[in-house]
């Protein structure tokens, strides 16, 4: 029988492994949303920033809901490989950033007491959009979002994430213990300021003798991380076993390339990120904007554009010739709204771009990037479709993309299957969709959910007839009539 993974003894000399003692340090930060993601990311950072820079620096990894990351790591030491893929190859590396992995359904007391560590100095999250129950529209809490309304009614044994945090500030002021800093790794805009609004007017309402001090004293800075990490596929454990020669419950499969720009604002001091690459900069909102709209704003259009036409995964999309010429011509669309950033040539971004998402390694599937759209949309499609409605640009990249998710949101494709949409207004969407007929009832009805589409498209004929003119191919053509159509245009 193989072994487990438990240690680092045995590993063959082809899979790399932590170039420090993981036993010889401490933790010093807690991680929220224990994903597959934070494992091929903040983790291998923090692993290589531990191996140059040192420091009890290691995480306390916390799922807010799934017992599996814990149940999967902990056997293991919270030890765990990363196989990485690039197009020339594949390479194995074992992490030992991860000192514990919890869960807080089975582990409550025990996250609750490293929330409130003073050797806690920094919690990260990775939650998704989705996870934080942000009113987009007012930047404050969402009363609707389940955990939410949850903590509102009980902020004394909270189970969400602004809930949590700000029961744990308030804790540990009232013990004197120094803040931590708040790390949001999630794909939003101005990342770091989003939560702080967040936790702010979340304190408002439950404590507000807080918000002083979150406002004032606790550091949040915003950060552009990048890394695409598809969900565990039916082979990664086999892979794993082949590589390691070892049972490995825990391990993932991502891409070669990494990217973490970070905001340098931790008053309580950080791990040695640069060591792994990492960029500090005093501002990260360039680089964020770039990235969600050039690489996640065409990840969306290619993922219900590619689904609907029939392709499971990224790379099969970019084999497809219309709709990676559709790819390239998003991504140019995206560039042009963005303000030139020193050291980047947005060009040279773009061709990087369509070579990781033709990866053949990588097996990324367009129904996983599909999900969660109303949170994803706003950020990647419709702030640059308001960008360039503003300069007078093209409409026609976003408003493909958009027409594409409004065709995914009627729940069927061509051939009339249905499948779910996977999105936390899923309900809400089926509801305002029931007896819509033609594209532009489905389009009005769409675009009146509210807080979803910003004002200056919903005043704007312009975008409206520019995506109603693609829906209508779609539903009335089907959807590889209206790529080639677009592909035309
Ligand atoms: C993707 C991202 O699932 C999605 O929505 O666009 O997860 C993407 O792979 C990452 O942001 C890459 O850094």
């Amino acid at each position: 029988m193989t072994r487990r993974l438990t240690s680092l003894d045995g590993l063959p000399d082809t899979v790399a492994r932590p170039g420090y003692d993981p036993e010889a340090h401490g933790a010093g930060i807690v991680h929220i949303g224990l994903g597959a993601f934070h494992k091929a990311h903040q983790a291998v950072y923090t692993d290589d920033a531990l191996a140059e820079g040192g420091g009890d620096w290691r995480i306390i990894g916390v799922s807010l809901r799934s017992t599996a990351p814990a149940e999967e790591l902990s056997p293991q030491n919270g030890l765990y490989t990363v196989i990485e893929h690039s197009a020339e190859g594949t390479s194995a590396r074992v992490i030992g950033a991860i000192a514990q992995a919890l869960s807080l359904t089975n582990d409550r007391q025990a996250v609750l007491d490293a929330l409130c560590d003073p050797a806690t100095r920094i919690v990260s999250l990775t939650v998704t959009e989705k996870g934080y129950g942000i009113d987009r529209a007012t930047g404050g809490v969402d009363p609707a979002h389940p955990a939410i309304s949850a903590d509102l009614v009980d902020p004394e044994n909270p189970v969400g994430i602004a809930g949590l945090l700000v029961w744990a500030l308030g804790r540990r002021r009232e013990l004197g213990i120094e803040p931590f800093t708040v790390l949001c790794c999630d794909n939003l805009p101005e990342n770091g300021t989003l939560l702080r609004a967040l936790l702010v007017d979340f304190a408002d309402r439950t404590a507000p003798g807080l918000v002083g001090h979150i406002s004032a004293e606790v550091a949040f800075p915003s950060t552009m991380v990048d890394r695409i990490t598809p969900a565990r596929g039916a082979g990664t454990l086999a892979l794993a076993r082949e590589m390691t020669g070892h049972e490995d419950a825990a391990a993932i499969e991502t891409e070669a390339f990494r990217q973490w720009v970070i905001e340098d604002d931790f008053p309580q001091g950080r791990p040695r990120w640069g060591a792994g690459g990492a960029i500090f900069a005093a501002d990260v909102r360039p680089y964020e904007e770039m990235k969600l709209r050039m690489l996640n704003g065409a990840h969306s259009m290619l993922a219900y554009s590619g689904f609907l036409a029939g392709h499971r995964y990224v790379r099969d999309v970019m084999g497809d010739a219309e709709l990676s010429a559709l790819v390239g011509r998003h991504l140019d669309a995206a560039a042009a709204t963005l303000a030139p950033l020193a050291g980047v040539d947005f060009a040279d971004y773009a061709q990087a771009l369509r070579d990781r998402f033709a990866n053949p390694h990588l097996a990324h599937e367009t129904y996983q990037i599909a999900m969660d759209g109303t949170e994803k949309l706003p950020q990647r499609i419709f702030a640059p479709a308001c960008a360039a409605l503003e300069a007078g640009q093209s409409l026609d990249a976003f408003a493909f993309a958009a027409a594409a998710w409004m065709r995914y949101a009627v729940g069927r494709t061509d051939a009339g299957e249905a499948y779910a949409l996977r999105d936390p207004r899923e309900a809400a969407i089926a509801e305002t969709l029931e007896g819509a007929e033609g594209a532009g009832d489905i389009l009005s009805r769409l675009m009146a959910l509210p807080g979803l589409f910003p004002e200056a498209l919903q005043a704007s004929d312009a975008w409206r007839a520019a995506v109603e003119a693609r829906l209508r191919v779609m539903l009335e053509q089907g959807i590889r009539a209206a790529i080639s159509a677009e592909t035309q245009g």
